[in-house]
């Protein structure tokens, strides 16, 4: 079957029947111990969150729906022979648990195109802001702008019975999935190319149609779209632009709502942004030193760097404690597409620098790198050097991620997320009395 609101349809009622079970059978046995650590941390370390589309396992990564990133790219859909997994693929996979046919995406693909069209109001909201404001602010604009059109919005306010409420769940995140792209590239034409947007090809791919739109056509870096919205794409839950999407979507805030809290998560310096700063970063370093850079150079610019009371972005993580894949698997792509790439080549260099001086430290829990000290960088190559943009490709690519887990949010009947919190006052009382 071709398509894909059908197939959840079928899957969704086991998928309650085994979320009822596990309440039922289990809802009573203990996950573990919340210390104050966990609490004064940033909750890390606390399970506390139900996230069916992927889950990251701290040595081996991201695997979504069981499937690692190799695995991924080994199994699904290509739209070149051996190349990279289209991301319509990877959505098929995170919202069914099913690695899809070629058919399959080839039908999602169309769907999605018939999706895209923008209404216009959303341009002139874009428009309505100064063309220096950020980019990711012109983004998360643009997505407030196009909530006007959210179904689900319309069907909760008709009354839409709790148990339906997944299907225009559904409706909104293929829409809003759909419409990002053409959002994403009129900000990028409106900053940097004197706002002369080019209309999608018909005949593309999702991530074909984002590079055409943005105004670059070379094979090469189509296949680096296509990677980079698939390995963007998701992180299991905890993470900010995830959590933030859940969050506001359990107040039953449209996905548009909900996806624009995620976007202004992902703009902060120690999450998605982390991308921009990594690569004016590499490029302060060439600037500063040549492309031939010495060993010592380089250790020297990076305990300079962390002298300045920075954090060197790209490296480290909330989670994983070994190389990010989603950051080996772009090596592999710069070692096969631009091996000779001046900054691909001072990131390798890097990536036997940074981590035994994060090591020495003494604080730092990961120092190996992670996806955002490698994206900018091959975005660079094919010409996509405008740093400032390029966590709104990141914001694109999270949609799918975050898209899929509120369809299962309505789909599961989720509640409402209120954790608990607590004061020092509160805390130091309840140490004292143990
Ligand atoms: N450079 C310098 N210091 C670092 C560091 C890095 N790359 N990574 C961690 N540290 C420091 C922390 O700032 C913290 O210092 P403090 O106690 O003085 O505040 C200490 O080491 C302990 O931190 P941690 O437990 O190892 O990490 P965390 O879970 O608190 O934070 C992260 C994780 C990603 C925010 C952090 O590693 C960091 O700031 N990295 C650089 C920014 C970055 O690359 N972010 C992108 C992450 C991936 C993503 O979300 N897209």
């Amino acid at each position: 079957d071709l398509d894909l609101k059908s197939q959840l349809r079928e899957l969704i009622p086991e998928q309650q029947d085994r979320l009822k079970k596990l309440k039922s059978e289990h809802g009573k046995v203990q996950l573990g111990n919340i210390t104050v650590d966990m609490v004064l941390g940033g909750m890390r370390g606390i399970i506390g969150m139900l996230w069916e589309t992927s889950l990251v396992d701290p040595e081996e990564g991201i695997r979504f729906r069981g499937l690692s990133i190799p695995e991924c790219r080994k199994v699904l859909p290509t739209a070149v022979e051996g190349g990279e997994p289209l991301p319509e693929g990877l959505l098929w996979l995170l919202l069914t648990g099913k690695v899809p046919t070629k058919d399959q995406v080839d039908a999602l693909s169309k769907e999605l195109l018939a999706r895209s069209t923008v209404p216009a109001h959303v341009y002139k909201v874009i428009d309505a802001l100064p063309v220096t404001a950020h980019p990711m602010t012109q983004f998360t604009a643009g997505i407030m702008a196009l909530q006007v059109e959210s179904e689900f919005q319309k069907a909760y306010g008709n009354g839409l019975p709790k148990s339906k409420l997944w299907e225009p769940t559904y409706e909104d995140c293929l829409n809003l999935i759909a419409r990002l792209p053409p959002v994403a590239s009129y900000v990028y034409r409106r900053i940097f190319k004197d706002g002369k947007s080019i209309e999608a090809d018909d005949s593309l791919d999702y991530a074909a149609n984002l590079s055409h739109m943005l105004g670059f056509d070379d094979p090469r870096m189509l296949e680096l779209m296509r990677l980079h919205v698939t390995i963007h794409a998701d992180h299991e839950g905890g993470n900010i632009s995830s959590h933030t999407g859940h969050l506001v979507g359990s107040a039953l805030s449209d996905p548009y709502l909900s996806f624009a809290s995620s976007v202004n998560g992902l703009a902060g310096p120690l999450h998605g942004l982390a991308n921009q700063e990594a690569l004016l970063w590499l490029k302060s370093i060439i600037q500063e030193t040549g492309s031939d850079v010495t060993t010592d150079q380089l250790k020297d610019y990076v305990w300079k760097t962390l002298k300045s009371g920075k954090v060197v972005h790209g490296f480290g993580h909330g989670v994983l404690r070994r190389t990010d894949p989603r950051y080996l698997c772009q090596r592999e792509f710069a070692l096969k597409y631009l091996p000779e790439d001046p900054l691909f080549q001072l990131l390798s260099k890097l990536y036997e620098v940074v981590p035994p001086i994060l090591t020495e430290l003494g604080k730092v829990k990961n120092p190996w790198p992670n996806v955002d000290a490698h994206s900018g960088l091959l975005l660079n190559h094919f010409g996509l050097s405008e740093t400032r943009y390029h966590t709104v490709l990141f914001g694109v690519s999270r949609s799918m991620g975050v898209g899929s887990q509120l369809i299962w949010d309505r789909a599961l009947g989720l509640p409402l997320e209120r954790p608990k919190s607590v004061t020092m006052e509160w805390l130091e009382n309840y140490c004292k009395n143990k």
